[in-house]
C-alpha cells in the first residue's frame, strides 16, 4: 500500500443552479470528504490506497461505498455501522467562488470510529498515512482513533502527513488550536493553507509559520498560499512555487485535497519536494475547475497530457 487515509465520507447535495438553498429545488448527488478526496485523487494517478472509516449501513453508505470502490480504493478496512446513519452535506453556491456548506453529519456513523477498527499490519504496510484536521474534532472516539493510528503509524516508521483543514463552522476555536496542533506535532508533513497557518501559529508569516510547525515536530512543511502559489520547507529545500495558472473557479471546495494529492503523488513517484509541491498546485487548480470535490482530480494520463503541455517544464 502505498497510502492509508481515515476519515468521513458524505454524500454531498449540490443544487444545479446559483442561489441561496431555499430556492433550490433540485440537486445531485455526489460525495465528499476530505481524506477519502485525497485517496481519490492518488488511487486515479495509479496508487495503491486504502483508506478506513465507518459508513452508516443505509443506501448513502452503500453508494460511497460503491463509488469509492470503484475508483480502485482498498475498503477492506471501512464497516458499516448499524446504529448511526451515513452524514450528508449540501453546498449553497452562492457565486461559483463563494461557497457555503451545510452539513448534517452529527451523530453520524463515522462519528463512531474506534481505535478497535484500526488493524496495525495493515496501517504499517503503507508508505504514508495521511490524515486530516475534521475527523479528529468530531467525536472523541474519532479522535482517540486518529492519535490512535498515528502511533502506529510512527511505530512502523509510516510516514505521517497532516492536513489541518480547519473547519471553524464545526468546531470551537480553541479545541480546534489544541487539537490540530497537538496532531501537527506527532506529523512528518504538515500542509496548513496561510491562513490556517496564522490561526494555528499566530505568525503571519509563511517563513515563520513554517519555522513554528518545524519546532514543533514536523520535518516538511508545505503552505498552501491559494492565488500565490505555495510555500515549501523541509531540511534540504526551502522555496515558493508559484500558482498553476488558472481558466475559471467553478467551485473551490476540494482544491486543498487536490493540492495534498499532487504533493503526496510527487513524493511517491520520486520527485523532490519542489516538483511534487509544483504537481500540488497544478492538482489542486484542476480540482477547481469541475464542480464537485473529486470530479476534477486528473487521472494519469491527463495529469502527463497538461504536464506535457506546459511552458513550465518543471510541473
Ligand atoms: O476539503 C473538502 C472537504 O471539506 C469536503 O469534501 C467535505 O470532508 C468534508 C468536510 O468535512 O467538509
Amino acid at each position: 500500500m502505498d497510502i492509508i487515509t481515515l476519515g468521513e465520507t458524505m454524500v454531498l447535495f449540490t443544487p444545479n443552479k446559483v442561489g441561496m438553498l431555499r430556492y433550490m429545488d433540485q440537486y445531485s448527488a455526489q460525495i465528499g470528504g476530505s481524506e477519502s478526496n485525497v485517496a481519490v485523487g492518488l488511487v486515479r494517478l495509479g496508487h495503491e490506497v486504502g483508506w478506513i472509516s465507518r459508513l452508516g449501513n443505509d443506501e448513502f453508505g452503500r453508494k460511497i461505498l460503491r463509488y469509492l470502490r470503484g475508483e480502485g480504493i482498498d475498503i477492506s478496512q471501512v464497516y458499516f455501522d448499524n446504529s448511526y446513519p451515513t452524514g450528508i452535506y449540501f453546498k449553497e453556491m452562492l457565486t461559483s467562488e463563494e461557497v457555503k456548506i451545510q452539513y448534517y453529519r452529527s451523530n453520524s456513523a463515522a462519528t463512531h470510529i474506534k481505535p478497535i477498527d484500526l488493524n496495525e499490519e495493515y496501517i504499517a504496510s503503507a508508505k504514508f498515512l495521511h490524515v486530516s484536521g475534521i475527523t479528529p474534532l468530531l467525536s472523541d472516539d474519532c479522535y482517540e482513533t486518529v492519535l490512535k493510528a498515528i502511533e502506529i503509524a510512527r511505530k512502523n516508521n509510516v510516514k505521517v502527513v497532516f492536513d489541518p483543514n480547519v473547519r471553524r463552522k464545526l468546531f470551537s476555536k480553541s479545541k480546534l488550536k489544541d487539537v490540530l496542533l497537538k496532531i501537527s506535532a506527532k506529523s512528518d508533513i504538515v500542509l496548513p493553507g496561510q491562513a490556517e497557518g496564522e490561526f494555528l501559529t499566530g505568525e503571519k508569516n509563511s517563513e515563520y509559520i513554517a519555522e513554528y510547525f518545524h519546532k514543533n515536530g514536523a520535518t516538511s512543511v508545505v503552505i498552501k498560499l491559494g492565488e500565490n502559489g505555495a510555500y515549501y520547507s523541509t531540511k534540504d529545500d526551502v522555496g515558493y512555487v508559484p500558482a498553476y495558472p488558472l481558466k475559471q473557479i467553478v467551485d473551490p471546495v476540494g482544491a486543498g485535497d487536490g493540492f495534498a494529492t499532487g504533493v503526496l503523488s510527487g513524493l511517491l513517484d520520486g520527485l523532490d519536494i519542489k516538483r511534487a509541491v509544483q504537481r500540488g498546485t497544478l492538482i489542486g487548480s484542476l480540482v477547481t475547475m469541475v464542480q464537485g470535490d473529486i470530479e476534477g482530480l486528473p487521472d494519469r494520463a491527463r495529469l502527463e497530457r497538461i504536464t506535457n503541455k506546459s511552458k513550465n517544464e518543471d510541473v
